[in-house]
C-alpha cells in the first residue's frame, strides 16, 4: 500500500464542501451557504472556496462577504494551467465557449485529497434541508442524473451541481487522469456544456451513484401554476433547489425562459435575511448598475434598429468584459 493510500484511508479525515464563486457569482454564495449552515448545524467541516485570478476572480471585498456567510471558509487558489488539456477538449470536442471556463474549476474538487470525503455544491442554489446523507454514503462518486422537463424524463446524464466524491475518485492526480482520459475521444451524445460534459464522458464507463432528485431539484421542476412553491417544495422534500439557467441575481435581458419570479422572490426573501448590510448594499448597487447597462442598450438598439439578439450579445459581451476586467 502506497502511503497516499494509506493516508486515505486514515480515520478521522475530514469532510468539506467545496463550490466554485467568481465575483458575479458571490451573491448566490451567500445564499447557498448561509443556508446550508442554517438546515445543516451539525456540520464542522471546512467549506472551500475555488477561484482562479483569470478565469474566476474574487475580489477581497467578495471573500470579506463570503467569509461572513460561512465562518470555516479556505479559499483555494486553482492552478489553471492544469486544467489547459480540459479546456482545450471542451473547446474543439463539445464546443463550449470560452468564457465558461470558470465552471471548469469545479474538477479541482476531485483533488482535495486531504478530506475523506468532498461534498460539491453549485453557488446558485438554496439549501432547503438536512444533507447528511452526502456525508454518509460510502459510494465513490454520488451525483443526481439531469431531467428532461418537457418530456418528464430522465437523462442519460448527470448535472454537476451536487457531487460527493470520496476514496479512489478522490485524488491528487485527478486532473492528469481525467485530462488522459479524454485524449482522442469523440462526443456523438449531447451531454451540456463546460464541466458537465467532461465529467458525463469521464465517468461514462465509471461507476456512479444516483441520488434521489431531491438532492438536485431544478427550477424548471416547479410549476408556475402552483400557488405555494414552499408547499409544493416541502411535499417532495426537496433538500437542495438549482437555479439552472438565469440566476436569480440578474435582471432578466434575454426573456428566454418561462416565468420564475415565485422561486426567485424565494431566493430574495432568502437573500435578505441573511446577508449582511454591507452584501445587502452591494447587491442592491449591482442591480442599479444592470439596470443602467440595460437601458443604455435599449436606447441604443431602438435608436439604431438593431436586432434584438445584438442587444442580448452585447449585453452579455459587457457583462462578461467586466468580470475579466476586475481580475486584471
Ligand atoms: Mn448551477
Amino acid at each position: 500500500m502506497s502511503t497516499t493510500a494509506h493516508r486515505k484511508a486514515a480515520p478521522g479525515k475530514p469532510s468539506c464542501v467545496a463550490t466554485v464563486v467568481s465575483d458575479p457569482f458571490v451573491y448566490g454564495a451567500i445564499v447557498m451557504l448561509a443556508s446550508f449552515r442554517r438546515e445543516n448545524p451539525w456540520f464542522d467541516g471546512e467549506v472551500v472556496i475555488l477561484h482562479d485570478d483569470t478565469y474566476s476572480p474574487l475580489s477581497q471585498k467578495n471573500r470579506e462577504l463570503i467569509a461572513r456567510a460561512a465562518p470555516n471558509v479556505r479559499f483555494h487558489a486553482v492552478d489553471a494551467r492544469r486544467f489547459e488539456r480540459i479546456f482545450r477538449f471542451a473547446e474543439e470536442v463539445v464546443h463550449t465557449p470560452k468564457r465558461l471556463r470558470a465552471a471548469f474549476l469545479i474538477l479541482e474538487a476531485f483533488t482535495l485529497d486531504g478530506y475523506e470525503r468532498v461534498v460539491t455544491l453549485d453557488s446558485d442554489m438554496i439549501v432547503l434541508g438536512s444533507l447528511q446523507l452526502l456525508f454518509q454514503l460510502e459510494h465513490e462518486f454520488c451525483v443526481v442524473r439531469a431531467h428532461d422537463n418537457v418530456h418528464d424524463l430522465p437523462l442519460p446524464y448527470f448535472n454537476t451541481g451536487t457531487m460527493m466524491i470520496r476514496g479512489d475518485m478522490l485524488d491528487g492526480d485527478m486532473l492528469e487522469t481525467i485530462s488522459r482520459s479524454l485524449e482522442g475521444i469523440t462526443v456523438n451524445r449531447d451531454h451540456g456544456k463546460a464541466d458537465q460534459a467532461v465529467l458525463n464522458v469521464f465517468f461514462r464507463d465509471r461507476e456512479k451513484t444516483y441520488l434521489d432528485s431531491r438532492y438536485n431539484f431544478s427550477k424548471r421542476l416547479v410549476p408556475t401554476s402552483d400557488a405555494d412553491v414552499m408547499k409544493f417544495l416541502r411535499e417532495r422534500d426537496v433538500r437542495i433547489l438549482h437555479f439552472l439557467g438565469e440566476k436569480p441575481w440578474n435582471l432578466k435581458i434575454k426573456d428566454g425562459e418561462r416565468d420564475y419570479r415565485r422561486l426567485e422572490d424565494l431566493w430574495l426573501k432568502y437573500f435578505f435575511t441573511v446577508a449582511s448590510a454591507d452584501a445587502r448594499f452591494r447587491f442592491a448597487r449591482e442591480l442599479i448598475y444592470q439596470e443602467r447597462l440595460l437601458r443604455d442598450h435599449l436606447i441604443d438598439t431602438y435608436a439604431s434598429n438593431k436586432p434584438k439578439k445584438t442587444l442580448w450579445r452585447d449585453l452579455e459581451d459587457q457583462l462578461v468584459k467586466r468580470i475579466y476586467e476586475k481580475a486584471g
